[in-house]
């Protein structure tokens, strides 16, 4: 770190292109959230949890002190009103979770009232493009799919499905009383235990308010029975929720199958008007797509004497583009300034959630336009910001405004500033549980079966889910890249989405090549059987529930137990930073999944709230929360959770058996 309180680039980042970019950032006098990162400091009471806001007679802090920690004092620390730090560390730990579920949630929701919209015929520029995936999903929601016609069924038509479906799901948000209908989705005993523990959510939106209300002033004071309403809170948006958008956007915009990308700032284009989508919401992206492809915008680009458009994504929003489109990726969450840096984007375009105020102050610095679209995330600061509003009923007009607002500012681009680094890797991404089923499987034997065998005979060890995004405060990239390395060095597959998935592209190891060079014997093999990468690309951090759905079909598949929480897997968010993080770690925990982080959450200020998340919640659903700061040691906490699985499934042996190599066997031999 250097003394004038500026990021050393090559400390804080192992991407090449992110190093360059910040020197020539720091070159040019303009600073970056790694710079921010290193002159503000964090605050040692919030980090711990143990600040409490709820009233205006506070905040009361209640720092643990060494002597309480050494118990050489007692623990009497309270707030003013008597609040404990196990209320106060607890009522914050939920009300992010419910910041992080009404996140995804509302996200969901506006998928499915536009779903809804198209269904009606009021949104005419969307349409239904996986016919089949629409007939799946309205059997989950108990749609019939066919007809009686005398003796015969015939398949009922599309548009009334969709809007049955469409009415059924908009429904969960604002439901009351019963349960969700997407927790049938879940295994059986994955079901029967939330039932067991009363954490069934009755509606999408109750459960957010309700967290609210509990941590009101003077309202639930049993840490235990806050973090209950946690729980009950993340399965409404991890099985709901979010499961329901990401159904939806493959109703509309197509089922993520194998594809081919290119990813990092290397993909932007000298010659071409640069359009950078950004957020997480596809509902516009997907219409910038198709207007760059119209023949009107195509002479417009022409007319302003660019080569066409370069559409690239930037955080979720560019998985979503990618896996659909095999549009290129820019960056992640922490590259999105530094992709102004490069003077060569005309718009930044943005949708909601992960997208930084500065831009609008890094914008300045250039003739970048940092338009905003969302009636809910507008931007109050920077002469180059402009809001052109997403309204879905006119689509592709809106999204064509855009495209001409970006086309012409072309000319304003300054070319003494453009520098845009020359790093890009191919990868192969787009995994969705349907698209993991085809390929062990086959389009008529589809099937998680093979790899269920691969895991019972050895040769994959388990499955690990690492997602999550970069975090200013740890090495960006490297936290993701080390412990993926360790768990396929180890033959854990690993399915990834969000900014993990993006570290893993930058990193080469999306491809069915890397087999070869990272994972260990037994996975390489598996890889090079069936031609799929040693981490599979799942999608945005939305797409965290495809995690869940695959999971299921392990267990569905038969031979590794009857719950989620049976199973030799594991979830891990190495960087995480944002409250979604949170709410999706705790869908995964009461899912009956071990959770490690390489963030700490704010907690470390109460240890019975510690205790209760990281050893009781084992008891209640089966999964847990776990943190190491190391990301190799993290990895090792994996594996020995993974081994503990296997051993209780009584398939150790068979590991062991692959583990041997032709030493090991000459040895028996010569025995
Ligand atoms: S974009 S939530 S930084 S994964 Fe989904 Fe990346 Fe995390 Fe945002």
């Amino acid at each position: 770190m250097s003394d004038d309180k500026r990021a050393v680039p090559e400390d804080v980042s192992c991407d090449k292109a992110t190093i360059k970019m910040l020197h020539v950032a720091q070159d040019r006098g303009e600073e970056t959230i790694f710079d921010r990162a290193v002159k503000m400091k964090q605050c040692n009471i919030g980090t711990e949890g143990i600040c409490c806001k709820v009233c205006s007679q506070g905040p009361c802090r209640l720092p643990l002190t060494k002597a309480i920690k050494e118990g050489t004092e007692p623990d009497n620390r309270k707030g003013l009103c008597g609040a404990t730090p196990e209320t106060v560390v607890a009522r914050n730990l939920i009300r992010q979770i419910a910041a992080g579920c009404a996140s995804h949630s509302d996200h969901g929701r506006g998928v499915v009232e536009t779903f809804r919209a198209m269904a009606y015929g009021e949104a005419k520029d969307y349409t239904i493009k996986d016919e089949i995936k629409l007939r799946e999903v309205a059997g989950f929601f108990g749609v019939a799919t066919t007809v009686k016609q005398g003796d015969d069924e015939t398949p009922r038509d599309k548009w009334e499905i969709a809007r049955e479906v469409a009415d059924l799901a908009l429904g969960q948000w604002g439901q009351q009383q019963g349960e969700l209908i997407y927790l049938k989705r879940a295994p059986q005993a994955t079901y029967d235990r939330w039932t067991k523990t009363g954490v069934k959510p009755r509606g999408i939106d109750r459960e957010v308010v309700e967290i609210m209300h509990r941590t009101h002033m003077g309202v639930d004071q049993d840490y235990r029975n806050l973090l209950k309403q946690g729980a009950r809170c993340s399965l409404g948006n991890g099985w709901a929720g979010s499961m329901m958008a990401t159904d939806i956007q493959d109703i509309m915009f197509g089922t993520p199958y194998p594809n081919t990308g290119t990813i990092n700032l290397g993909v932007l284009s000298h010659n071409k008007v640069n359009i950078i989508v950004h957020g997480h919401d596809p509902l516009l992206s997907e219409m910038i797509v198709a207007a760059v492809h119209t023949p009107d915008m195509i002479e417009y680009a022409k007319g302003v004497g660019a080569e066409g458009y370069l559409v690239a994504g930037m955080c979720c929003t560019a998985n979503e583009i990618l896996v659909r489109h095999g549009m290129p990726i820019a960056g992640d969450y922490l590259q999105q300034e530094l992709a102004v840096v490069t003077g060569a984007v005309e718009a930044m375009v943005v949708d909601v959630q992960c997208v930084m105020e500065n831009l609008a102050n890094i914008s300045e610095c250039y003739h970048t336009k940092f338009i905003t679209t969302m009636p809910i995330a507008k931007c109050f600061s920077g002469k180059n910001t402009v809001h052109i509003e997403f309204e879905e009923h006119h689509a592709l007009d809106v999204a064509k405004k855009i495209v001409k607002e970006a086309a012409d500012n072309f000319k304003n681009r300054d070319q003494s500033k453009v520098c845009i680094p020359s790093e890009t890797n191919r990868m192969v991404v787009g995994f969705s549980t349907e698209a993991i089923k085809y390929h062990l499987g086959g389009t008529f034997r589809g099937s998680f079966v093979p790899l269920n065998d691969n895991i019972i005979n050895g040769r994959i060890r388990g499955i690990c889910g690492v997602v999550g995004c970069n975090n200013a405060r740890a090495e960006h990239d490297e936290v993701h890249l080390a412990l993926i390395k360790e768990l396929i060095r180890n033959d854990v597959i690993v399915l990834t989405t969000g900014c993990s998935a993006m570290a893993c592209g930058k990193a080469g190891l999306l491809t069915p090549e890397a087999a070869a060079v990272y994972a260990g014997p037994g996975l390489a093999e598996v890889c090079e059987t069936v031609g799929i990468p040693p981490v599979l690309h799942m999608g945005s951090c939305l797409d965290n529930s495809r995690i869940l759905t695959a999971a299921t079909e392990v267990v569905k598949a038969g031979g590794l137990g009857k719950e989620l929480a049976d199973l030799p897997a594991a979830g891990a968010a190495p960087g995480w930073m944002s409250e979604k993080a949170v709410g999706i770690g705790q869908y995964f925990v009461t899912s009956g999944v071990y959770v490690m982080l390489g963030i700490p959450l704010a907690i470390y200020g109460s240890p019975v709230v510690v205790k209760h998340l990281e050893e009781d919640m084992e008891e209640l659903y089966g999964g847990r929360w776990d943190y190491d700061p190391d990301p190799v040691s993290g990895a090792r906490k994996i594996l020995a959770h993974i081994d503990a699985k296997r051993k209780a499934l009584g398939i150790d042996q068979a590991r062991e058996r692959v583990l041997m190599d032709m030493a090991d066997r000459q040895k028996i031999e010569a025995a």
